[in-house]
């Protein structure tokens, strides 16, 4: 796992010997947090590789392919996005998609680890100064604590987080999306990052079964990012009257997207029919 001398390669090592790796032309630097490992390196053809903990978070070209499918697809559905809670996604590309929509008010980030905030906004500024906007909100805190307590509801609730695996676990419980859920207003949509379709099966049908538990309706699909062990999957949650199938053309009209194609939302869909007949046996 990480970097590797012989290669001048980062390599993140997935279960059964799956590897996604990215030539390095620098290593920018390593580093200890409160909480977890960081690791920065220049990449030879990608720009900056984020990693925490062993795990590819994001290369600088192409982060795009997970934030637009991460954010627009809910915020598009929900018929009226005004106040949206992101968890985790310190690295700023979530709030930067999110605050792209005209509809936000206000957008509270919750990331436990301020340090991935400070070298995100120095060396990676994928942010692209959503940090600096008006409607921004950053808290240095717990994700799972700061939604117990969350005196205001909101309209769409996104989780940028690591692996259902390690600290993040919690993320992923029927507790947690309790909680989301009783923090949502009476429409509202959450979503989450649920691993590699391929590669974290278990830990998608886990996730998603413990979901079912809490909100009305479950919705999955999922996308290929790069970066990681494509196709990746993402979960949604519907709290009322909020149909995820359906989108706004209209809103999505004045996003200027690359990957995310709201003319296609029903593609979003398709999943390996083994992995589809396993969600809903
Ligand atoms: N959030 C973490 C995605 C998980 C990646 N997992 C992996 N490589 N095993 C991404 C943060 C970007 N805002």
């Amino acid at each position: 796992m990480g970097f590797n001398e012989r290669e001048n390669a980062f390599i993140e090592w997935y279960p059964r010997g799956y590897g996604v790796g990215f030539k390095v032309k620098e290593r920018l630097f390593e580093t200890r947090t409160e909480y977890q490992k960081l690791e920065l390196y220049e990449t030879e053809g990608f720009g900056k590789l984020l990693v925490l903990d062993g795990t590819v978070q994001l290369v600088e070209i192409g982060e795009e392919s997970y934030h637009e499918p991460l954010v627009h697809p809910v915020m598009l559905a929900h018929p009226d996005p005004r106040r949206v809670l992101i968890i985790g996604g310190g690295d700023g590309g979530t709030l930067r998609e999110v605050l792209k929509h005209r509809t936000v008010e206000k957008a509270v980030m919750v990331e436990i680890d301020g340090a991935v905030i400070d070298v995100s906004r120095r060396y990676l500024k994928i942010d692209r100064g959503a940090f600096e906007d008006p409607r921004a909100e950053l808290v240095v805190g717990d994700g799972v604590e700061y939604i117990k307590k969350a005196g205001e509801r909101f309209d769409v609730i996104i989780v940028d987080s690591t692996d259902p695996v390690g600290p993040a676990k919690m993320l992923f419980s029927e507790a947690f999306y309790k909680n989301v859920f009783n923090a949502l207003n009476e429409r509202g949509l959450m979503i989450t990052q649920a691993g590699s379709v391929y590669l974290f099966t278990s830990e998608l049908l886990d996730a998603y079964r413990e979901m079912s538990k809490a909100f009305d309706r479950v919705y999955y699909f999922s996308f290929p990012v790069i970066g990681y062990a494509s196709p990746w999957s993402f979960l949604v949650g519907a709290k009322g009257d909020v149909d995820f199938t359906k989108i706004d053309l209209k809103r999505a009209g004045e996003l200027e997207l690359k990957y995310y194609d709201p003319q296609r939302h029903e593609t979003l869909f398709q999943m390996p029919k083994y992995v589809r007949e396993m969600l809903e046996p």
